[in-house]
């Protein structure tokens, strides 16, 4: 019983500090929280923890909060003080630790950078940085599109939320704290290598199914993409003859060029007996086979990662 006394006065002391209407928000911002732990399997006692406590800095308005805040002796930075909106998150991080005995670091820092984000922001970060943006009762514009990116991919909608909320702070014409910025840059940058890395993979999938069609056989697929700057990936398949290599090469090319990706150079070798194909991140080498043995490319690429061809839902048969 003293335990759950202790709660209520814990919360007791909340509400009195931010009032009724923050607390249900509160209460709003753990629902969803705990909604998105349950989809990436968070640690469920931590996002109830920094949710219930996110806002627990707003103690009245923005003066109020940097009044306190600078009698607090609470180090702010030059962004922090251009950019009052965002203090409650210091006071905020300082409460929960000091008032509410908080302990766990990751808490503290989902409390403190729940409003700008920050680069590299830790997996509950994110959970409170876009549950508290997409509560069920927010309804500004874009925050529905939001919502249901969420579900889906994390990462993505924290850009898209970024993105909104440096639009709307610049059509207000108010400072974008660097937290801010480097919140955007960072995820915009990973997003950016994501999207690469799933084109490449769709790449190798229809390159495999051309090659495939026209009976290519024996692949063999190397991730060269830590050893080597040539390309990321190179695709090695055989040929019954130089015919049949020709017509797999044409058909790759004829299916890429479907998919709008272009070849960057076609060489062939020993009168058709080799052929390759540069698609700059995927070199593609057809061999008739005595060729093949001959050159025994693959042992160049030893250390390279083999990737078995199966995974694209391609038979291998040698
Ligand atoms: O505390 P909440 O109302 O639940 O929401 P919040 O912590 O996300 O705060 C939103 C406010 O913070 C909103 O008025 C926009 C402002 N804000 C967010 N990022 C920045 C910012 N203000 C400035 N100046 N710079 C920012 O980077
Ligand atoms: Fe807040
Ligand atoms: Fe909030």
């Amino acid at each position: 019983m003293v335990y759950i006394d202790k709660m209520n006065n814990k919360i007791k002391d909340l509400i009195s500090d931010i009032g009724i209407d923050r607390y249900n928000h509160s209460l709003r911002v753990i629902e969803t929280a705990v909604d998105l732990g349950k989809i990436y399997n968070a640690d469920i006692k931590k996002v109830k923890e920094a949710a219930l406590y996110h806002d627990c800095g707003k103690i009245g308005n923005t003066d109020e909060v940097m009044k306190i805040s600078i009698e607090k002796n609470i180090k702010l930075t030059e962004e922090d003080k251009k950019s009052p909106e965002v203090v409650h998150t210091k006071l905020g991080a300082y409460l929960a630790k000091y008032k509410y005995h908080v302990t766990d670091e990751d808490v503290l820092n989902a409390i403190k950078y729940h409003t700008t984000g920050r680069a590299d922001m830790s997996f509950l970060e994110k959970i409170i940085y876009i549950a508290d943006y997409t509560e069920p009762k927010r309804d500004f514009p874009g925050v529905k599109k939001v919502r249901e990116e969420s579900k889906k991919n994390l990462d993505k909608s924290i850009l898209t939320a970024l993105k909104n909320t440096i639009n709307y702070l610049k059509s207000k014409n108010e400072y974008i704290h660097k937290d801010t910025i480097n919140a955007y840059n960072f995820i915009n940058e990973n997003r950016r290598s994501d999207i690469l890395k799933e084109n490449t993979q769709k790449d190798l999938k229809t390159l495999l199914e051309a090659a495939s069609d026209k009976k290519a056989y024996n692949f063999k697929l190397i991730d060269i993409s830590k050893i080597s700057s040539i390309a990321d990936y190179f695709l090695i398949c055989s040929a019954g003859n130089t015919k049949q290599a020709e017509a797999i090469a044409d058909n790759i090319v004829e299916k890429m060029s479907e998919k709008k990706i272009k070849i960057n150079h076609k060489e062939g070798y020993r009168s058709g007996k080799w052929i390759l194909l540069d698609y700059n991140h995927i070199v593609v080498h057809i061999f008739v086979k005595e060729e093949r043995d001959k050159y025994n490319l693959e042992k160049i690429w030893l250390d390279g990662k083999d990737i078995d061809v199966e995974n694209f839902g391609i038979e291998n048969w040698s």
